[in-house]
């Protein structure tokens, strides 16, 4: 990996912005996401490699550490602001379709529930991890996950909860989403959500943003 993109890693990581930003105190002035990812652009870096070399690097790298707490969710969102510094850069190679996205990841906080913070880092790390991410945010009914799912063919789909008493409605979601397309891959995950109520629900699982990385690149 050149030297650059390692750079590049180290910044979203560490959660280090641009050159402006003071945080971490130890990387004060030097240049951070934003500026190492447009370099490594006009360097004639493709941009396949600027997203997974090293922004996808930096990320998978703060989500393990977060996964093992060695790092917590400041860090975990400092890091995605930096990742979202460098992705601006990219964002017109992804539309001009020069950069192949793994697919898409719909994913919403379930219906009753408006607990968000999990549900965003998990959309964060996806991204990072080189996936579309349609977002639907809180709350979110059935009637916007099989909207979502119409607008969007062959994505997968994760639903977050931390209330016990939204996990039905999580069930529900999923069993309507599986009988509308048959063979769709369905995460689900949140603090109360265990790998056995996703059996039984026939969803995969992850306690962490992560492991929903891994079982979406898994194929399986
Ligand atoms: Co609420 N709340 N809350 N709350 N809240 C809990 C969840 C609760 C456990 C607190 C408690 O009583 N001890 C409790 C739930 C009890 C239960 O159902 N068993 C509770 C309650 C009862 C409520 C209200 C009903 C309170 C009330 O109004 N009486 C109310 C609910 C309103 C509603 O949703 N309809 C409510 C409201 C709120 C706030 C608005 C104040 C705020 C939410 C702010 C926000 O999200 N923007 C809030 C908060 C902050 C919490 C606690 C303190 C923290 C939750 C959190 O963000 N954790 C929580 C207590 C606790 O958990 N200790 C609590 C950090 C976050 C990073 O973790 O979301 O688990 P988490 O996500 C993790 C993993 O679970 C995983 O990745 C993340 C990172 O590791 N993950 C996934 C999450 N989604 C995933 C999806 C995946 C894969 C992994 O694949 C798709």
């Amino acid at each position: 990996m050149s030297t650059l993109l390692t750079q590049l890693a180290t910044c979203v990581e560490r959660g280090k912005i641009s050159a402006a930003a003071p945080f971490p105190a130890d990387l004060k002035g030097a240049p951070g996401a934003d500026e190492l990812t447009a370099q490594a652009l006009s360097e004639g870096i493709a941009p396949q490699e600027v997203l997974s070399k090293g922004l996808v690097v930096g990320m998978n790298s703060v989500g393990e550490k977060f996964r093992l707490n060695k790092v917590f969710i400041p860090d975990v969102l400092m890091s995605a602001k930096a990742m979202y510094a460098g992705m601006k850069h990219l964002r017109p190679y992804f539309t001009s379709g020069q950069v192949r996205r793994k697919g898409t990841f719909v994913i919403g906080t379930a219906a009753g529930d408006l607990h968000d913070i999990g549900k965003n880092l998990v959309s964060m790390i996806v991204e990072g991890g080189g996936w579309e991410v349609v977002d639907l945010g809180v709350d979110a009914s059935l009637g916007k996950f099989i909207k979502a799912v119409d607008e969007h063919p062959g994505c997968c789909v994760g639903i977050s909860t931390l209330l016990t008493t939204t996990m039905s409605n999580m069930q529900k979601i999923t069993a309507a989403l599986k009988e509308k397309v048959p063979g769709i891959r369905v995460i689900v995950g949140g603090a109360p959500v265990t790998r056995e109520f996703a059996d039984k629900i026939g969803a995969g699982y992850s306690a962490d943003p992560q492991g929903a990385v891994d079982f979406l690149n898994s194929k399986k």
